[in-house]
């Protein structure tokens, strides 16, 4: 009971006035929690910390520490919500770290395998003979197969960190001679390589304080009660409190459409295009848009402003009524594809016209799909038709490169190696590498002269979790002839740490010194303290692989001379040479939080719009291009050279639909950060890992909510509970992502995880994540 005389005073004080009696101490100190109004008790410290997950927040969390153990963690409280930022309340996750960090199966000593690969039988070892034979093998392999065969792997478990693990393994691979790294975001690569195209940088991003007099939101695919996104929710609640209407564009009635939504229209996975397309023809053919803005910015709308060089009906324009293919792509033709009844796509395309400015701010679920660069674009063709790019109170589309300022960043290691792969390829660059070519997305060599020997996964779940086609992969990752090599470091003995050879302890951020940067629009860092001792005999990452690294001879390059620790002062005094706004850190240990400070809202491309002879876009012409002559020289069906509807592959027209005929989404779920928090014991029961899907789909099939499932394509089947909802369009289902790859030695997965039916076959443009498109078909077990 760590409630203060004066909590205690306080809460009784307010409940008695409140009429509602004696309640429960334990009812008591909870609340007393959630208003921050609790003070240590005797012998207890409370210090402020962050957590450093990939989660899209970043919340000040409290941890009551006694006698060197943390035995709660609060919150920021009610009464400090006076300023953005402030919402950073800890959310169901952060509420549970305790579970995290003392959770009875974590790793606790370095192992290694004595069994099969990937059949789970490990032996304690001890760290010197763990850093011997890292050291022994990274030596070997590059000996025999130089820097290319060196590769580490996605690793998002610590990305809300200044410094993270993925980055460390980079770092110490490069220190020691090179590696193959890899690029584009498995989060958003779609979007980032699409968006250029049009505006010539992938940032497109404003700040979410410009949003303080929009009027309409249409939240399309964007999840934000769940993904957070920095300070979204924030100032979406402050939104709709002063009237702003929200409309959500969601195959779920998600938490957010719940929350927020005026309105939510259900369609079809990967048929946004047309949707939007159809969306465009009611707005152009009842001249709603804005044709001067059009005039003056943007090439490609109509015949008069396309580049030199093509020729004519290629227009955005000539497209919506057909010039070309004597299609208009009017609503009715848009319901036939996407489900969404045509006179609703008519009442939200004027609505989006006619109310300035408004705000379509995409998320990145409708981009994780095969058609996902189409559907990034399609959003800033809606914008910059109705003029809503770089005025206040709009948004141009896309969703990356939100955050004003930022904390300095360690600098960098060199890589010798010159090549890059995407993040999708590293199969294919294990078991085929000459697959891996230039028209397959590498970058800066013409070839692989070796396949990938030696996997570096730390603070990860991307080798039999949450990477596509589990089935694919655990086939070649058991084969010990190809990858000869495979170092883990991780908090738990996860599905990806059963195919470690070394399999190592980490520590979590509550034992070690780190800098929790927001996302985006938090606007604010936050001190990750060292708070308890390493549990058991698990080690940060930075410090093995600088003995590591000694060992190799690069102890100076990978450390730099520094610790972990002297590196995190580094930035914390770096960041405040940049910007004398930002606390030092002794007032970081004390308050945690440090803000920056800004002249105003960020308005991405005000700069083009008001000033455009000063400030042309950076796109070949100088304008918004809405036809892109780049996309068009390439001749690629799957990217046209305007965002127009194509239908995608494994989409609702497909052949396969006839063996598959419903499309599976995942979506991040309070619940987890990906994988991560899946075995924590609270957040299990604040979720059933379960598939929702259309009574209309159930009915056939005979499945009622709570019957055992199986989903299943040609790639596996994942086996879990199904829950019968409207909350999903028919024709859809649609389960939360991250649940641990459990096989059942058949191809299966007896608990839920998605990623044994998705598919490695990459993006058209930017050979990036298709990870929300897939075709299955479901059965009752
Ligand atoms: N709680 C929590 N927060 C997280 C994470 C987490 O795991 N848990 N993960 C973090 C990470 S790493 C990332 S990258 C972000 C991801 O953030 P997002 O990629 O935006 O999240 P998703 O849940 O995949 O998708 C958002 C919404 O898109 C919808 N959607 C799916 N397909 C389509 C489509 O074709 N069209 C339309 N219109 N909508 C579609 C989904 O139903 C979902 O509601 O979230 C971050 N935040
Ligand atoms: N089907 C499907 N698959 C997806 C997605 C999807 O939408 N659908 N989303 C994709 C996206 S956007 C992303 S970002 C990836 C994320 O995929 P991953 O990068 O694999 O992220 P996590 O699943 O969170 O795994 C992180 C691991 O790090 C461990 N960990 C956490 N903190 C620490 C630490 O401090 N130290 C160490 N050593 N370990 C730690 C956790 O226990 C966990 O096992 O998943 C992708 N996979
Ligand atoms: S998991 Fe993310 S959103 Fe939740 S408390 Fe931690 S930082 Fe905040
Ligand atoms: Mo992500």
């Amino acid at each position: 009971m760590n409630l203060s005389r004066r909590s205690f005073l306080k809460w009784s004080a307010t409940l008695g006035a409140m009429g509602t009696g004696l309640m429960s101490l334990t009812a008591c100190s909870q609340n007393a929690s959630l208003t921050g109004s609790e003070a240590a008790s005797a012998g207890e410290q409370i210090i402020p910390t962050a957590s450093t997950q990939d989660c899209g927040g970043r919340c000040l969390i409290k941890a009551h520490v006694k006698d060197g153990v943390i035995t709660r963690i609060s919150t920021r409280g009610a009464y400090e919500e006076d300023e953005p930022g402030a919402n950073m309340k800890a959310c169901l996750r952060g509420r549970s770290y305790r579970k995290h960090l003392y959770h009875p199966d974590r790793l606790k000593y370095p192992m290694k395998r004595v069994g099969k690969r990937g059949e789970g039988k490990f032996e304690q070892i001890s760290w010197e003979e763990a850093i011997d034979t890292i050291a022994k093998e990274t030596r070997r392999i590059f000996d025999q197969y130089g820097p290319e065969s060196r590769y580490c792997n996605v690793g998002t478990g610590d990305t809300g960190g200044v410094i993270y693990r993925m980055g460390l393994g980079g770092r110490f691979l490069s220190a020691t001679g090179g590696h193959l790294p890899l690029y584009n975001s498995v989060s958003m690569g779609n979007t980032g390589t699409a968006t250029p195209y049009v505006y010539g940088v992938a940032a497109t991003a404003s700040s979410l304080d410009s949003l303080k007099d929009t009027k309409l939101v249409i939240l399309w695919g964007h999840n934000t009660t769940e993904t957070i996104f920095g300070a979204s929710n924030y100032y979406f609640r402050q939104m709709k409190n002063r009237g702003c209407k929200f409309i959500c564009v969601d195959p779920r009635n998600s938490n957010t459409a719940v929350a927020f939504a005026d309105e939510w229209i259900p369609l079809l996975p990967t048929t946004d295009n047309a949707l939007m397309d159809a969306m465009a023809y009611v707005i152009v053919s009842e001249n709603l848009h804005d044709q001067a803005f059009l005039d003056q910015y943007v090439q490609g709308f109509d015949e008069e402003h396309m580049p030199e060089g093509v020729p004519a009906h290629e227009s955005l324009v000539s497209y919506l009524f057909g010039k070309k293919d004597g299609v208009e792509k009017t609503p009715e033709w848009a319901e036939a594809i996407c489900k969404v009844p045509a006179e609703t796509i008519r009442r939200i395309a004027r609505e989006y016209a006619t109310t300035k400015p408004a705000a379509l701010i995409q998320g990145w679920g409708p981009q994780r799909h095969s058609c996902g660069e189409r559907t990034a674009l399609g959003a800033t063709m809606l914008a910059s038709i109705t003029g809503n790019v770089g005025v206040l109170g709009g948004w141009a589309g896309g969703y990356i490169g939100l955050s004003r300022k930022g904390c300095v960043g360690l600098p960098d290691v060199p890589n010798p190696y010159p090549g890059a792969i995407p993040t999708l390829s590293w199969v294919d660059a294990i078991e085929c590498p000459e697959k891996v070519t230039p028209a397959e997305g590498l970058l800066g060599v013409d070839k692989l002269n070796s396949p990938i020997k030696m996997l570096l996964n730390l603070a990860g779940d991307f080798i039999a979790n949450q990477n596509p086609d589990i089935n694919r992969t655990i086939r070649v990752l058991e084969d010990e002839s190809l990858v000869e090599f495979i170092v883990v470091s991780d908090l738990f003995m996860t599905p990806s740490a059963r195919y470690a050879d070394i399999l190592l302890p980490g520590n979590t951020f509550f034992e070690r010194y780190n800098i929790g940067a927001t996302w985006n629009n938090g606007d604010y860092f936050i001190l990750s303290q060292k708070i308890v001792d390493n549990y058991y005999e698990s080690r940060s990452e930075y410090d093995w692989l600088a003995e590591v690294a000694d060992k190799l001879g690069a102890k100076d390059v990978f450390t730099g001379g520094k610790t972990e620790e002297e590196w995190v002062r580094w930035i914390v005094d770096e960041t405040r040479a940049k910007y004398p706004e930002t606390l030092s850190w002794e007032e970081l240990e004390k308050v945690g939080i440090s803000k920056f400070h800004y002249d105003g809202p960020r308005v991405a491309f005000q700069d083009q719009i008001e000033d455009p002879v000063n400030n042309p876009f950076p796109t070949p012409s100088g304008k918004i291009e809405l036809f892109s002559k780049t996309l068009y020289d390439m001749h690629n069906p799957e990217i046209p050279a305007i965002p127009v509807y194509v239908p995608a592959w494994e989409g609702p027209e497909d052949e396969l639909t006839e063996k598959y005929p419903l499309q599976l989404i995942g979506w991040k779920t309070k619940a987890r950060d990906n994988s991560t928090f899946y075995n924590n014991p609270w957040l299990q029961q604040a979720m059933v890992q379960e598939v929702w899907i259309n009574p209309m789909d159930a009915k056939p099939r005979n499945i009622v909510t709570g019957d055992r499932v199986k989903v299943f394509n040609d790639r596996g089947t994942t086996m879990l509970q199904a829950r019968v909802t409207s909350r999903v369009i028919p024709g859809v289902i649609a389960a939360p992502t991250g649940s641990w790859f459990t096989p059942d030695g058949k191809g299966g997965c007896t608990n839920g995880n998605l990623n044994v039916l998705t598919t490695l076959r990459k993006t058209a443009l930017s050979h990036g994540n298709t990870q929300h498109t897939s075709l299955v078909e479901i059965s009752k077990l």
